[in-house]
């Protein structure tokens, strides 16, 4: 019989084989996707932001923990029923035009995912008109920017303006984050909510949602 503590304690360690094998299992012994969603591979995935944000760990085990939830979230999906599994929230992220820089943006993403979101990530070098369109498609709660250069950060109250003019700005939350973002400056461009690493983007993003 799988113990999902096991896939838990699998993505964290990020036995990505094993993971795929024991989820392959666990869908035999008849578990549902959402528990095994829930109990196996979030569990994981929440374990090892915290462990993140303690600094207990650090950028490259959380990146090879996340490839481990991918892989036993790809056996997952096909059997996911719409009705069994219900996102908390829809975020909607990207990287700034004119940026380049995806690595801490890849790590908000996972973590928001792990946390339980539905995330859209458009990648880098993403325009304000992009991220606007997108948010509207997906029926976003969230639009996360991330920037990590002064010149460009700039470009995060060009997004928020662009949501204000579609008509989108009351019912939008607007996260960001990167290297050269601060409390004040989030402030300054009238964002909702700053934070300076992944894992707090993730529970901050959750407290949006509910
Ligand atoms: Co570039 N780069 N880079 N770079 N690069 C920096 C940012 C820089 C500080 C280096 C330096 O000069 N000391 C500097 C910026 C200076 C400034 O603006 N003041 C810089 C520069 C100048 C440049 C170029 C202009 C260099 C050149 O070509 N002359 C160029 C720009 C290209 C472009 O974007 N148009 C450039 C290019 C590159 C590479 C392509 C080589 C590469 C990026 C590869 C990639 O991302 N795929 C790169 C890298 C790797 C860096 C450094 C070394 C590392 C950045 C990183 O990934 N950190 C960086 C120097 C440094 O930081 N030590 C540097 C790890 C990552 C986990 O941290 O992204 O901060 P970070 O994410 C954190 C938090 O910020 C937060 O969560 C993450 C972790 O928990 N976070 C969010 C991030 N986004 C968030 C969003 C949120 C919430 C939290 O809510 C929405």
């Amino acid at each position: 019989m799988v113990e999902l503590a096991e896939i838990s304690r699998c993505v964290q360690s990020g036995k990505a084989k094993d993971v795929e094998a024991l989820v392959s299992l666990a869908i035999e012994e008849q578990y549902s996707p959402k528990e095994i969603l829930e109990d196996g591979l979030l569990s994981g995935m929440r374990s090892i932001g915290e462990r993140f944000k303690k600094n207990e760990v650090f950028v490259p085990e959380v990146l090879i923990a996340s490839r481990a939830m991918h892989m036993g979230f790809a056996i997952l999906k096909p059997i996911i029923r719409s009705s069994d599994v219900q996102y908390k929230g829809v975020v909607v992220i990207g990287t700034v035009k004119g940026d380049l820089h995806n690595i801490g943006k890849n790590l908000v993403a996972m973590m928001m995912e792990g946390a339980g979101l539905k995330v859209v990530d458009l990648g880098t070098d993403v325009s304000h008109e992009k991220f606007v369109e997108e948010a509207i498609i997906h029926k976003a709660d969230i639009l996360a920017c991330s920037a990590l250069l002064t010149t460009t950060m700039m470009q995060m109250k060009t997004v928020i303006q662009a949501v204000t003019a579609a008509g989108l700005r009351e019912k939008l939350k607007i996260m960001v984050g990167g290297a050269p973002v601060t409390e004040n400056f989030c402030r300054s461009v009238g964002a909702d909510v700053y934070t300076p690493d992944a894992a707090t983007a993730a529970e901050q993003a959750l407290a949006l949602c509910s």
